[in-house]
C-alpha cells in the first residue's frame, strides 16, 4: 500500500471510531492513538525519507489534510459528548425553586446604641456639634475643672476606678465640658454641643446602677443663655423621645458644677401622670441632671462669666432605654443574651 493508501485508510478507521465512541473517555484515547506524539500518523510520517523529493510535499500536505480534518472531527464530537453529559446530570438534579432562600445572619445595633443614635439626631437637628472625650481621664478634667476640689464631698458619690492618683476612668461625661470650652473661640460663634459615651463608677450593680455604663452631655454656651433656654432644649428632646403629650418639671437639685442645678422629671408616660408602678405612684419620672453652669467652672476654662453664660445637662441613656422600652433591669443591656437583644432588631 502506498503511503496515501495508507493515510486514506488511518483516516477512514479514525472517523468511524470517531463516530462510535459514546464516552469522552475513550475519544480522548482515540486522539492520543492518532495525532498524539507516538500516533498513528507520526508513524506513517516516519516512511516519508523513502519518498522522493517530488512526492514529499505531496504525502506532507495530505498528511496535513488528514491531520486537520480529524482534529475538526475530535472536536465536534468533545462538544455533542459534553453537551450529552451536561444534559444528563441536569436531568438527575431536581431544584424547588419555590424553596424559600438561606437567611442570612446580619447583626443589628445593639438598643443602647439606637437610643444615643436617637437623641444625637435631635441634637443634630438643633445645630449642636458631637464632640467625644476620653474614657480614661485626668482627675484634673474629671473632678477639679467641675468644681469639685480633691476633698470636696461630691466626691463620694462619684467613687472610681483608678489607674493612679491622677488618673482615672472618668465618672461622668461632663469632664468633656471643661475640655470643649477651653479651646473654644467665641469670635467664630456660641457653643453648642453633645458628648455621648461611656463612663464608669465603683457603684454595686443593681436594677438601676450598673458599674459602667453611659451619659450624654449637653453643653451650651453663649451670651444671655437662661434656665428657659433649658428647659425649652430639654422639652424639645423628651417629647421627641417619649411623645408629644409629655410634660416636664424641673426639681431644685445640687450639682458642684451648676448654679442652679435642677433635676428634670418627664411626667409618666404609662399613666399619664396619674401615679402608677413606673412611677412609684407620684405621675413623675427622673430623667436627668443639669442646670446653669457655674461662673467658675467658666472662669476655670478662661471664659468671662460676666458677658457669657451657658447651660449643661448629663442624661443617662441606660435608663432612658429602660423607660421607653419597659425594661426593668439595666443589667440586661450587658449581659449580651440574644434572646433580649433580639427583641430590639431594627427592621428593614
Ligand atoms: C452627673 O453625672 C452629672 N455630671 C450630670 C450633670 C451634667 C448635671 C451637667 C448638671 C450638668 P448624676 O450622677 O446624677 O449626674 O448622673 C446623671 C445620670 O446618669 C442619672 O440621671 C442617671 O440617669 C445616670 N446614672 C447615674 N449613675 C448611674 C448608674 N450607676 N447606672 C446607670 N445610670 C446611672
Amino acid at each position: 500500500m502506498s503511503l496515501k493508501e495508507t493515510l486514506e485508510q488511518l483516516k477512514t478507521d479514525a472517523l468511524s471510531k470517531i463516530e462510535a465512541t459514546q464516552t469522552l473517555d475513550s475519544l480522548n484515547e482515540i486522539r492520543v492513538q492518532v495525532l498524539g506524539k507516538k500516533g498513528s500518523i507520526t508513524e506513517v510520517l516516519r516512511g516519508m525519507k523513502d519518498l522522493s523529493p517530488e512526492m514529499r510535499p505531496v504525502i506532507g500536505g495530505f498528511a496535513n489534510e488528514v491531520r486537520d480534518t480529524l482534529t475538526t472531527e475530535l472536536e465536534t464530537k468533545k462538544e455533542v459528548l459534553e453537551e450529552a453529559a451536561l444534559n444528563a446530570a441536569l436531568e438527575k438534579e431536581t431544584i424547588d425553586v419555590s424553596l424559600p432562600g438561606q437567611e442570612l445572619n446580619i447583626g443589628t445595633s445593639h438598643i443602647l446604641t439606637q437610643v444615643m443614635e436617637e437623641i444625637e439626631d435631635v441634637f443634630l437637628g438643633l445645630g449642636y456639634e458631637i464632640i467625644e472625650g476620653y474614657e480614661i481621664e485626668q482627675d484634673h478634667y474629671n473632678f477639679e475643672r467641675m468644681n469639685i476640689p480633691k476633698d470636696h464631698p461630691a466626691r463620694d458619690m462619684q467613687d472610681s476606678f483608678y489607674i493612679n492618683d491622677e488618673i482615672l476612668l472618668r465618672t461622668h461625661t461632663s469632664p468633656i465640658q471643661a475640655r470643649t470650652m477651653e479651646k473654644h473661640d467665641f469670635s467664630k460663634g456660641s457653643l453648642r454641643m453633645i458628648s455621648p459615651g461611656k463612663v464608669f463608677r465603683r457603684d454595686s450593680d443593681d436594677a438601676t446602677h450598673s458599674h459602667q455604663f453611659h451619659q450624654i452631655e449637653g453643653l451650651v454656651v453663649a451670651e444671655g443663655i437662661t434656665m428657659g433656654d433649658l428647659k425649652g432644649t430639654l422639652e424639645v428632646l423628651l417629647k421627641k423621645l417619649f411623645g408629644e403629650d409629655r410634660e416636664i418639671r424641673l426639681r431644685p437639685s445640687y450639682f458642684p458644677f451648676t448654679e442652679p442645678s435642677v433635676e428634670v422629671d418627664i411626667s409618666c408616660f404609662k399613666c399619664g401622670g396619674k401615679g402608677c408602678n413606673v412611677c412609684k405612684q407620684t405621675g413623675w419620672i427622673e430623667i436627668l441632671g443639669a442646670g446653669i453652669i457655674h461662673p467658675r467652672v467658666l472662669e476655670m476654662s478662661g471664659i468671662d462669666s460676666t458677658k457669657y453664660s451657658g447651660f449643661a445637662f448629663g442624661l443617662g441613656p441606660d435608663r432612658v432605654a429602660m423607660l421607653k422600652y419597659g425594661v426593668n433591669d439595666i443589667r440586661y443591656f450587658y449581659q449580651n443574651d440574644l434572646r433580649f437583644l433580639e427583641q430590639f432588631r431594627v427592621k428593614g
